[in-house]
């Protein structure tokens, strides 16, 4: 059986591929599994500060795998409890870059949104086609693509199967950079190899305070902001960052 998941590790960075190139990285079940435990593995490794996310050239992921889906009940997929074992690439400490090039389609879009950011290539197609299966999205499209790029365009893409262009994706904001098709998989690791130069720890508490921001209220996410910053002025990494800077020399971050 040829590996579903590919795994690169270059320290401070790592690269895991989606590897389902004929079913154009169609999320199955056994895929996921692998993926999941693949990350929380490298979430674990202390050498690896960031982690790139991608399919192939031609296909990030064109979704769950239809074929699945269309043999399995409600209520098998309710007992498996299939799409709660997704959250568990929200809760990776790790920073996750998600490198987006060809189709970007119902859980594979929702795959993309549950990273950090997306650097996407200009050949890239980002949409939520599951209606004309008969079902909707369930792996957080309906909220995440909302947050994302506003209840006109969500309703636009989810009701009538719009794909977005990158370029579109981009100035909705969707999407953090767009690249050349050629360079897809290298900008995301530029961007990786930048994101594990900074304080692991205050990466760490920074990515928690953002992901409040969208998900819940003002108010509460101010407080958790604050609150996480004095944590982060209680790591060596602070210490370490603010002398550096005095001193005129690069920070050597330990992640404590
Ligand atoms: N699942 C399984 N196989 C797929 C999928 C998929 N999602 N997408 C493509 N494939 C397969 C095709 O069946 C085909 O296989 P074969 O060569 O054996 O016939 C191969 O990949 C190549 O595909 P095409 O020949 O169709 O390639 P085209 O370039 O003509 O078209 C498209 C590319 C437009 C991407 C087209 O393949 C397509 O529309 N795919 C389906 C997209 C889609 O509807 N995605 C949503 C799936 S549902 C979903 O994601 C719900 C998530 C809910 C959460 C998860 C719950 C567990």
């Amino acid at each position: 059986m040829p590996e579903l998941i590919r795994v690169e590790r270059e320290p401070p960075i790592a690269v895991v591929l989606l590897n389902r190139p004929k079913q154009l990285n169609a999320l199955s079940d056994g895929l996921m599994d692998e993926l999941v435990t693949v990350l929380r593995d490298l979430d674990e490794d202390r050498e690896i500060h960031c982690i790139v996310l991608g399919g192939s050239e031609r296909s990030f992921a064109a979704g769950a795998d239809i074929g699945e889906l269309a043999k399995a009940s409600a209520i098998e997929l309710y007992y498996a409890r299939r799409i709660e074992r997704w959250d568990a690439i929200r809760s990776l400490w790790t920073p996750l870059v998600a490198a987006v090039s060809g189709f970007c389609l119902g859980g594979g879009c929702e795959l993309a949104m549950s990273c950090d950011l997306i650097v996407a290539s200009d050949t890239a197609k980002f949409g939520q086609p599951e209606t004309g299966l008969g079902i909707i999205p369930g792996a957080g499209g309906t909220q995440r693509l909302t947050r994302a790029v506003g209840k006109a365009l969500a309703m636009d893409m989810i009701l009538s199967g719009r794909m977005l262009s990158a370029r579109e994706a981009l100035a909705a904001g969707l999407v953090a950079r767009v690249v050349e098709r050629e360079a897809w998989l290298e900008e995301a690791k530029r961007v990786a190899r930048d994101i594990a130069a900074k304080g692991p720890v205050a990466n760490r508490l920074a990515k928690e305070a953002v992901d409040r921001a969208f998900e819940g209220p003002l108010q509460l996410g101010l407080e958790y902001e604050r609150r996480l910053l004095y944590l982060a002025f209680a790591s060596e990494d602070a210490r370490e960052g603010l002398r550096a800077f005095g001193e005129k020399r690069r920070p050597d971050f330990k992640g404590e």
